[in-house]
């Protein structure tokens, strides 16, 4: 006889229920494109809910399953998805998810638009969020370095709307040698004897237009291959010369275009080796594949692979920022209106003042992370339609990795503290709850590692000189906040970005490995310092204006934090460091531990010097 029954958390029009979101593209969104974009956004926050859902819900129920021979012993390698994975497929192509940002119907806008309705998707869609992140890149790579019969043939179907003609595409980079140490790459390239090969080579596609000319055969195993029932791939491999040799490091690996099955529609001298058995994101066929003389063409310079699937990874480095942000809003919809069903000790969970503080701190990282991935967004819009400055350009190299790093780790946080806002509930698998906390752990792994990305902000301010535009980003922005009721945040944030200022050569003067270990407490300091800049411009906005100004209390909670703590990691810190991390005895010669501030003075000194 049951007693007590709670009600599951329920869910209403996304984009609608999202005024974050709202604000953030009433804001970004220039006038002759508002009324049209918002219309779109309406319908499809509301479909989200529904047949998306739905569908997301079957693909989350039927995982993907390996068919590796036919009943008569023929290999087959065939990989059976759920029918809902297919009509995520055809309701991505539909909706223009990736079609969106290359009609640019919009002009610079066309990526805001086309990655709020990203945002939209992702949580409902099983991580189909993932085939189209690759599709996306492979699109990118292919306007900025391929050949007109790839843009003809490739580039129209991985951006058409056309559910019978879209592609998608997969991007084999990891190895068994490393997801991170691209340059340790195995597989080999051997170029195709034109004359005297009839099979693969120059043959046509199934529709005539699509496929390229093969030039080289690849040999080699890729270990981690996502949505390996994508049409076609980027991937890397070493070029061997004819007395086979080949060149090591990254400066050996070139790119190639891979298209997955022949004309008959076999799979194109590649086997599937297995399905990956991951924590999350389950209704995603990863896989490891073998190629075994797969036909591929060499796009861009040999050499070149690593700068330039660059410009792919690039994107999905964006993609997983939307998306980590949106399993953020997504975990936060679910806990408040379950806090406003359920009654504990005599009160609803809304009305349980510690509780509250909860969600509203998990609201503050919310906005703040929306905020900087919108900067994102809208920086690599102006930079595809040609109109970024230099600087935006360098921002953008910088901000790419930063975004990606920061919310990558902010929503496994978020996700994990939305479980316990359920309770046991939070831990049971069919309340679906513990998929949120699954699904986002990958999204600090892949497409590289915290550490990796901090490493490449570096990377992007050595490279790019991406630092001082930053720096002067977040002072034009602070420029713009008069308001009496912001100055304190306003200086808070103009120290913080002294601070950092003033790391960097104290850093540098301390060598690569005191740069290197403190690169992700610096990250995260640009990060924070960045997102604290955007929040205080937007209060300004809004203050200006009269009436409500939300951003100004996010902004506020948000300047309380220790925005960038830096860590001088000198050598007395490093050896400490090893101590803690391996457990080492110390090293008789090691120098005293000395404090942060002590270090600090020293590197200064040094820097001085
Ligand atoms: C959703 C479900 C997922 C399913 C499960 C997945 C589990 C995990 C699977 C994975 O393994 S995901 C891993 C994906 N891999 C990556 O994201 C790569 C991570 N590693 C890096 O990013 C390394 O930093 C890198 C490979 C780039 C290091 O390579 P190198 O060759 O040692 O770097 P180097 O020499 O600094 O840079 C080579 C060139 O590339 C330089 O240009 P130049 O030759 O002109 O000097 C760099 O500037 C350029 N470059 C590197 N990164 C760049 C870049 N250019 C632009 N943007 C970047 N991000």
């Amino acid at each position: 006889m049951p007693g007590f029954l709670q009600d599951p958390p329920q869910l209403g029009n996304q984009y609608l229920a999202d005024s974050a979101l709202r604000r953030v593209l009433g804001r970004k969104l220039p006038a002759e494109a508002a009324a049209a974009v918002e219309t779109d956004l309406e319908r499809f926050g509301q479909r989200v809910v529904e047949d998306i859902a739905q569908w997301g819900d079957d693909a989350s129920a039927h995982e993907p399953r390996l068919v590796q021979f036919d009943p008569w012993g023929r290999r087959i390698d065939r990989i059976d998805v759920a029918r809902g994975w297919t009509e995520l497929d055809r309701i991505s192509a539909e909706e223009g998810l990736v079609a969106i940002g290359y009609e640019r119907t919009h002009g610079p806008a066309a990526r805001l638009h086309q990655f709020a309705k990203l945002y939209l998707f992702g949580p409902a869609s099983a991580t189909y969020t993932c085939p189209l992140a690759m599709t996306d890149g492979a699109a990118r790579l292919i306007e900025v370095l391929g050949d007109d019969e790839l843009k003809r043939g490739a580039l129209a179907r991985l951006t058409s709307r056309d559910p019978e003609k879209f592609w998608t595409s997969g991007q084999w980079m990891t190895e068994r040698t490393g997801g991170s140490d691209v340059g340790r790459t195995e597989t080999i390239a051997r170029a195709i004897d034109k004359a005297s090969s009839g099979n693969g080579a120059a043959k046509r596609g199934n529709d005539g237009a699509a496929r390229g000319a093969a030039d080289y055969r690849l040999f080699g195993d890729k270990w981690f291959t996502s949505a390996t029932t994508a049409q076609m791939a980027f991937t890397l491999a070493r070029i061997e010369d004819a007395a086979g040799n080949t060149v090591p490091g990254s400066r050996g690996l070139s790119l190639f275009y891979v298209e997955t099955r022949d004309a008959a529609g076999r799979l194109n001298q590649i086997e599937v080796l297995r399905l990956k058995d991951k924590l999350g994101t389950r209704s995603l066929p990863t896989a490891e594949l073998r190629l075994i003389g797969a036909p591929a063409r060499l796009v861009g310079e040999p050499g070149r692979g690593v700068p330039n699937i660059a410009t792919l990874v690039n994107v999905t480095r964006v993609y997983n920022a939307v998306c980590s942000v949106a399993g953020m809003r997504r975990g936060l919809a679910l806990a408040r209106d379950y806090a406003r069903r359920r009654e504990v000790f005599g009160k609803l969970l809304a009305e349980q003042p510690l509780h509250v503080e909860t969600l509203a701190q998990l609201e503050v990282e919310f906005q703040a992370a929306l905020w900087l991935v919108f900067r994102v967004v809208e920086l690599l819009g102006r930079d595809e339609c040609g109109v970024a400055s230099e600087d935006e350009r360098a921002v953008l190299r910088l901000l790419t990795p930063l975004a990606k790093l920061y919310t990558a780790r902010q929503t496994v946080a978020s996700a994990s503290e939305v479980l316990e806002a359920f309770g046991g509930a939070g831990y049971v698998e069919d309340t679906g709850l513990p998929r949120l906390l699954r699904d986002a752990q990958v999204l600090s792994i892949w497409e590289g590692t915290t550490n990796v990305l901090s490493l490449d902000a570096l990377r992007a301010i050595d490279k790019e000189q991406s630092f001082e535009p930053l720096l002067a980003d977040i002072a034009r922005q602070l420029e713009r906040v008069a308001h009496p009721q912001l100055q304190n945040e306003r200086r808070t944030i103009e120290q913080s970005a002294a601070a950092l200022a003033s790391y960097l050569p104290q850093a540098v003067g301390d060598g690569l490995e005191a740069l290197q270990a403190g690169a992700r407490s610096f990250a995260f300091g640009l990060a924070r310092t960045y997102m604290a800049a955007l929040l205080l411009e937007q209060a300004q906005w809004e203050l200006a204006r009269g009436g409500e100004a939300p951003t100004a209390i996010v902004a506020r909670r948000w300047c309380r934090q220790a925005l960038a703590p830096v860590i001088m990691a000198d050598a007395a810190h490093r050896a400490d460091s090893r101590r803690l991390a391996l457990d080492e005895a110390a090293p008789s010669s090691a120098p005293p531990a000395a404090s942060n501030g002590n270090a600090a003075r020293r590197a200064a000194d040094r820097a001085k010097v």
